[in-house]
């Protein structure tokens, strides 16, 4: 293991990643690891015996809250509520494949932190949303240590809007507001992803990246590293659905924010208040072993502690 040397970069995303020997891993997690530095995705089989029976009870349990006519064939299944977030909350089924104990060991050791799962996503169909990376919604301080775990509901058929990535993307810079020129703090969205859409297509273009689309089987999951650009392509074939969840983690001792929302280069966050999904815990903000924001009564006491913007502002915190 090297990551004493970097503990502010993921293990699978450190910068002396060929001269880890990945020796505390076995031969399919150290694949896991290799795949997830050079392409920034790796696929695995999801390690719950159990699995089939909980996809059929989340389809029973979620299926009616979609309103979309699943047992005609001819139905369009793009009509409607097209994702739940966070069902988690009410599904044991949701909660325990967000909260699976091989994945989150697996990813324990990818990114030499312990991982929570923080966010669910359920999908009856695909997004046929554009290539994004998911950083600009949620991220840390450090960076990088969030990613995605997508499961396949069922086997995806080419013309049911397979998600995509675009290979190698996680190693392009992690857009922020600064980097395209806007402000973020205060500042109104629709999507937090439209300010940055026309910056990573430019990426995709000058990298003459194409999206290669994930034709998944049921029970096989695909991990996106946080800055991943990837998304859902376009259905062709309406009648289609295409089943899948998608888990968010975080991972220990971090800040965990809305870059979209922030303008980091001037402090000014917007933070979340996150919660494991494993304990339904708030698992506080946190910067090298200390709360953030710090307790005022500290910040008064250790003058030192301001930061240069509270400074030129002559306040503390
Ligand atoms: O399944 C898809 O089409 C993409 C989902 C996605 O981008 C996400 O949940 O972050
Ligand atoms: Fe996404």
């Amino acid at each position: 293991m090297t990551d004493q040397i970097f503990p502010g970069i993921p293990r699978i995303e450190s910068p002396i990643f060929e001269s880890d020997e990945l020796s505390d891993l076995t031969a399919a997690e150290a694949q896991v690891a290799r795949d997830l530095n050079r392409h920034g995705f790796a696929v695995i089989d999801f390690p719950d015996p159990g699995i089939e029976q909980r996809i059929e009870r989340i389809k029973a349990n979620l299926g009616p809250r979609f309103g979309i006519a699943f047992d005609d064939p001819e139905a369009d299944k793009t009509k409607g509520e097209r994702r739940i977030q966070d069902a988690w909350s009410f599904d044991d089924d949701v909660r325990a494949i967000a909260s699976n104990d091989a994945v989150l060991d697996l990813l324990n050791k990818l990114y030499g932190r312990r991982a929570f799962p923080f966010q669910t996503l359920n999908f009856p169909v695909g997004t046929q949303q554009g290539a994004h990376s998911d950083s600009v919604h949620f991220s840390s301080l450090p960076r990088r240590f969030m990613c995605g775990v997508w499961l396949a509901m069922e086997d995806v058929h080419e013309d049911a809007g397979p998600l995509f990535y675009v290979r190698g993307s996680h190693r392009w810079p992690i857009l922020s507001n600064s980097i395209i020129g806007r402000r973020g703090f205060g500042s109104e969205l629709r999507s937090a992803q439209d300010p940055f859409a026309k910056a990573w297509h430019a990426l995709c273009k000058a990298n003459n990246a194409k999206d290669e689309v994930f034709l998944a089987k049921k029970g096989q999951a695909l991990i996106w590293s946080a800055n991943l650009l990837h998304g859902g392509s376009r259905q062709t074939d309406a009648t289609k659905t295409r089943w899948s969840q998608v888990t968010h983690y975080f991972f220990d001792d971090c800040i965990y924010y809305t870059p979209a929302f922030s303008d980091e280069d001037l402090g000014d966050l917007q933070t979340r208040e996150i919660v494991s999904i494993r304990d339904g815990k708030v698992r506080p903000n946190m910067y090298q072993g200390e709360p953030f924001p710090p307790p005022p009564e500290q910040v008064a006491s250790e003058p030192r502690k301001r930061s240069l913007r509270e400074m030129l502002r002559g306040r503390s915190r």
